[in-house]
């Protein structure tokens, strides 16, 4: 797999203007007193890096005379690798990242003075890592009052995701591959749950036997929190407790994809935990099955996201009128907002390093941002009837209902990354019967 790292940190030079730009790693998050939550990389890091250690900083310059991008990371420590994990160390770094000059982070305080001199503009994160933001702006607060030397000194700080945002919007072949990768884990995954649950089994279970499934196939654990939730669990959007017995007559809601190489999934489906749906179940889930494929069907180069809302909104809105849940037109519901009380998320976002990928949804002239090739997102319309709703007919209380799938986009219109996950009535029941341990090996 190549994914030309150098190339990025080429054409992010070219957008910054007489400046610097900064990016952290992603460091350590403390779980409780001295341990730590398992290690992720900070996404645009690994974007422009491809380097996997924690307490590192890319640094590129425009106007520094000898070099281009700096590195400082971790040096080679015998002891704090014997209890750590191994490091890749300065001497290494330059060769195999394509650096031009790497640095101890231990060095920080003494050499990126010397680099950020020179320059007039900063370019970071200025929202989510404030205790980096000080330290440079104690760095630019000092190399500020040698008011004589003749070079630029910073003055104006630029937020840089959005930057980066707009180049991870489209992904290059090498990331496609990846998300595929992701996504042909997940169903996997999604199959053998469909497969293993039963009344009486836990939504633990569930949930222990898809992580094994995507981790066997090479995932590296989830790209987000799983949520397993049966019956009136799924009208909890971000439900992640997953620890209740699984009931007769009741739907499954899954949304869980796994994470490859850093790059998500993000899939959901629902089905019928004893294997069956109810025909009230069925009369529910095929207006959720119409909103998404209708969304899908529509997507090629030059729609947009809101398209896909607006086509999938108007069939959910017409199906809670035909169920009886609204008497109002669908044009009243609509203008009203009375579906949000069902539907009350979007339909989609984009995809990428981050399941919610950091990327720009509006144009500078804050339009929508249409499709072009190689932009990936989700469709996932849903629809949520609280059981405790007495407005809603009795016989529909208790059901929420999503189905998300992964698109791409393409020259030709659109490719779903996780259409083997089955979604029909049909396809589904018949999946529900099969043998999950076929799974397994
Ligand atoms: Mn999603």
């Amino acid at each position: 797999m190549t994914l030309n790292f150098k190339n990025r940190r080429q054409k992010l030079f070219e957008v910054i203007e007489d400046g610097v730009a900064l990016i952290p790693s992603g460091n350590y998050v403390t779980k409780s007193h001295d341990t730590d939550f398992p290690f992720r990389q900070d996404s645009n890091f690994n974007y422009l890096t491809g380097f996997g250690e924690p307490q590192a900083l890319l640094v590129i310059a425009k106007n520094h005379s000898e070099h281009k991008t700096f590195l400082f990371l971790r040096p080679k420590d015998q002891l704090a690798e014997l209890w750590s994990g191994r490091r890749l160390g300065v001497e290494k770094a330059q060769k195999e990242l394509g650096i031009d000059k790497v640095f101890s982070i231990d060095e920080l305080d003494k050499e990126l003075p010397n680099i950020l001199l020179g320059h007039k503009h900063i370019y970071l994160d200025m929202f989510h890592n404030q205790g980096f933001l000080q330290k440079v702006l104690g760095f630019c607060q000092k190399i500020g009052m040698g008011k004589k030397n003749k070079k630029h000194k910073p003055e104006k700080f630029i937020n840089l995701p959005p930057i980066i945002g707009k180049m991870r919007l489209i992904k290059e072949a090498g990331e496609i591959k990846l998300l595929k990768r992701a996504a042909t884990i997940s169903s996997h995954a999604h199959k053998a749950a469909m497969a293993f649950a039963s009344p009486g089994k836990n939504e633990s279970e569930v949930t222990a036997l898809m992580d094994y499934i995507s981790r066997k196939e090479g995932g590296h654990g989830n790209a987000y929190e799983s949520i397993v939730a049966g019956g009136d669990n799924a009208n909890i959007l971000h439900y992640v407790d997953n620890n209740m017995v699984l009931n007769d007559k009741e739907l499954l809601l899954i949304d869980a994809g796994a994470e490859f190489h850093l790059y998500a999934s993000d899939i959901t489906r629902t089905f019928p935990i004893n294997g069956k749906y109810t025909p009230e179940q069925k009369d529910l889930y095929q207006i959720v099955l119409e909103a998404q494929e209708a969304a899908i069907g529509q997507v090629k180069v030059g729609k947009t996201l809101t398209e896909n809302h607006n086509i999938a909104v108007k069939i959910l809105a017409q199906g809670l009128k035909d169920l009886g849940v609204f008497n109002e037109s669908v044009e009243e519901i609509i203008e009203k907002n009375l579906h949000r009380t069902y539907y009350p998320h979007g339909t989609g976002h984009w995809l990428g390093l981050d399941v919610h990928d950091n990327s720009p949804y509006l144009t500078d002239e804050l339009n929508d941002i249409k499709f072009t090739a190689g932009m990936v997102f989700t469709v996932e319309p849903g629809l949520y009837l609280p059981k405790n709703d007495e407005k809603v007919p009795k016989n529909l209380r208790g059901i929420g209902i999503r189905i998300e799938d992964d698109i791409l986009v393409t020259d030709k219109g659109f490719e779903n990354l996780s259409k083997d996950i089955p979604k029909s009535i049909q396809e589904v029941e018949d999946t529900c019967a099969t043998d999950y341990t076929t799974f397994l090996l």
